[in-house]
């Protein structure tokens, strides 16, 4: 006899029956890989080395998009938090967002040791920020303080480090007005993270929230950040190659 699976079998049936932290999780994924389709296709219509730029952007949207299918069938048959497969996303995904910054500032002398140090201060974050989630009631709180080091180590980088001083010698409006916005990401979109992680048990706002909420924090700020600073970076492409093709049609 065959067995035939139910949409409930399956936990499907969650995303129509308001299962707000389910829907999330299938928005989620939708976004993810509409961006990524977007910044793949929009490659072209950029000049030379913004391309590069969009390409990344593409992948932490696609690398996101693929995460979250699986992210989304773990949660929907088990119910669970899909705490490691969260964490490779990030593994893949947070340092390519700090490619993004060299990137940026690599016209203006970023060097390779630069990001080189974003990448290890971002896996710090991620690795002791891992432990904290898997390590129980009585260490996450410790935990959370390492993470949340390599955490402001990023931040003084871009507010005050190497990747602050390169962008200021930048002559481009666009640049000034993207590192802006990605400031307010690194400083505001980001800290949704650390706060996702204080409803743990044991932690600063367990009580306050479900400890399930934790995945609508995470999924909310990976919306707002992925998608976000990819279209901040896509925005500084396309005002950056329309200024190139200006300059070059005042000299001809
Ligand atoms: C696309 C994914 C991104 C931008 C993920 C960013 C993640 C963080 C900024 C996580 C930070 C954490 C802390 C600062 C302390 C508690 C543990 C973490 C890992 C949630």
């Amino acid at each position: 006899m065959n067995t035939v699976l139910t949409a409930e079998m399956v936990g499907l049936d969650r995303i129509i029956n308001t299962d707000p932290i389910a829907i999330t999780f299938f928005i989620g994924y939708m976004a993810m890989f509409a961006s990524a389709v977007f910044f793949f296709v929009e490659r072209s219509s950029v000049e030379g080395k913004w391309k590069m730029s969009l390409l990344v952007s593409g992948l932490i949207t696609g690398i996101a998009a693929v995460h979250y299918y699986y992210m989304r069938d773990f949660y929907l048959q088990t119910g669970e938090s899909p705490t490691a497969f969260r964490y490779v996303d990030w593994t893949l995904t947070v340092p390519l967002m700090c490619v993004e910054f060299y990137l940026l500032t690599k016209p203006f002398g970023a060097k390779g040791g630069t990001l080189f140090k974003l990448i290890i201060a971002s896996l710090v974050m991620l690795v002791t920020g891992y432990i904290g989630e898997t390590s129980g009631i009585d260490n996450n709180v410790m935990w959370g303080i390492f993470s949340t080091i390599g955490y402001l180590y990023i931040v003084y980088e871009v507010f005050a480090g190497d990747v602050a001083k390169l962008a200021k010698q930048s002559d481009s409006p666009a640049l000034g007005r993207a590192m802006f916005l990605l400031k307010i990401f690194i400083t505001l979109g980001w800290s949704i993270y650390p706060i996702g992680y204080m409803v743990l048990p044991g932690n600063l706002l367990s009580g306050a929230f479900e400890v399930s909420s934790i995945d609508l924090f995470y999924n909310l700020a990976d919306a707002i950040n992925k998608i976000g600073f990819g279209l901040v970076i896509y925005y500084v492409a396309v005002t950056e190659t329309a200024r190139a093709k200006k300059n070059v049609a005042a000299t001809v």
